[in-house]
């Protein structure tokens, strides 16, 4: 298990006593693209996971350990900066924004790994930033709130990756909620949780294996694209102050001066918001039909509207729309690789995972990995497996 694993190698390595802190990656059931957009998003935090074990060293120093790479990456702590080593940037990104808010952060150890697969869009870079965060404010008694960490991750990213991400990866790590998925306003952040029992209905993530390379340039791309919109819409309608508040209509009657690329942006970011409500409604109503309808939908808008599909995915959710017990599926995430999201009838998983993985074989020579997730609390503490 992970977690004892970590733990002792901590002890191990650093040879004493750490604390130890479960951070999860996340689906998003639907509303892609819309957090940087003012908008709304559907994810959960899922029982892919990464561990970590950190204690302060009193020194001043950051010593920090991947179990999963078995690499270490030492450095002091009042010259944090970005360089080549990316993972450690992530963590150096997030005592970065400690020091922004004026916080000294003495030296410590950290020792993280997990089960989150790498470049398949399950936000293993979230679980990392926000544990850390979690981590280090317990350890600092900063009582920062977990809103406050969410950003924090998200501002990591920024600095320290390079993507100017929403704040749905991270705060679906901090906030996730056992058999439940939550709405979250990215504007006003007011966020509600909906029920989501997934004994009668399974999540089964296809993953592609593919992870283009234009992923976070592309991402960035499409960010700019949508401020662009904006910035056209707000000359006619001053209430329009990102692309959550703008409608079809508003959206329909500027196409021309908004151009066909920024134009189509525009209309798939206000059609997505539009599928988080209705999606909501189905999903408490019960009626996973619709919901899955409004998946497809999703997919639909993805890769014409805002390509950011690609061809290894369109082929998992064109199949999967064949297999018998399959509500809905589309691509999850940023975007141009990654997996798939599918919601499948209990009875009929096995045959969906069957179907799917002889199929992208036999249509793209390729092997698919599959994950049938439960969902899961945010990020905490947890045991010592030892103390257990
Ligand atoms: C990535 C980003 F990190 C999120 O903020 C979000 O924009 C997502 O892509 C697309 O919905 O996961």
């Amino acid at each position: 298990m992970p977690l004892q694993s970590i733990a002792a190698a901590f002890q191990r390595h650093f040879g004493h006593e750490p604390l130890l802190v479960r951070a999860p990656g996340r689906v998003n059931l639907i509303g892609e693209h819309t957090d940087y957009n003012g908008g709304f998003v559907l994810p959960a935090a899922i029982d892919k996971e990464i561990y970590f074990a950190v204690a302060l060293n009193d020194s001043t120093t950051a010593r920090l350990h991947s179990y999963d790479l078995n690499e270490s990456y030492t450095t002091e702590i009042s010259e944090v900066h970005r360089d080549e080593t990316q993972w450690a940037n992530y963590l150096k990104g997030v005592v970065a924004q400690f020091q922004k808010r004026g916080i000294e952060v003495p030296g410590f150890d950290c020792m993280f790994g997990g089960n989150i697969p790498i470049g398949a869009g399950l936000s293993s870079s979230a679980a990392v930033e926000c544990g850390l965060g979690f981590a280090l404010n317990e350890l600092l008694g900063t009582r920062l709130d977990r809103m406050e960490l969410a950003r924090m991750g998200q501002q990591a990213e920024h600095e320290y990756a390079g993507v100017r991400s929403g704040l749905m990866d991270q705060f679906a790590s901090l906030f996730g909620r056992p058999e439940h998925v939550v709405r979250l306003d990215c504007r006003s952040l007011d966020y509600e949780y909906f029920p989501f029992n997934t004994e009668n209905c399974h999540i089964v993530l296809c993953n592609s294996g593919v992870k283009h390379s234009l992923a976070s340039s592309e991402y960035n791309t499409r960010r700019h694209e949508c401020e662009q919109g904006v910035a056209i819409l707000q000359k006619y309608y001053p209430q329009v102050h990102s692309l959550r508040d703008a409608t079809l209509e508003q959206v329909e009657k500027h196409r021309e001066e908004l151009g066909d690329v920024v134009y189509r942006r525009c209309r798939y970011v206000v059609e997505e918001n539009l599928r988080v409500e209705s999606a909501s409604n189905h999903l408490l109503e019960g009626n996973l039909e619709a919901f899955g309808q409004d998946m497809y939908g999703s997919h639909a808008g993805l890769r014409d509207d805002y390509e950011v599909s690609c061809k290894e995915l369109d082929v998992l959710v064109d199949v999967a729309r064949t297999v018998p017990g399959v509500y809905g599926a589309r691509m999850m995430g940023g975007g141009f690789g990654g997996c798939t999201i599918n919601l499948v009838a209990p009875d009929q998983v096995d045959n969906f995972v069957a179907t799917m993985t002889q199929a992208y074989h036999e249509k793209l020579q390729l092997k698919l990995e599959t994950y049938k997730t439960k969902i899961v609390g945010g990020v905490e503490a947890v045991a010592s497996p030892a103390s257990k």
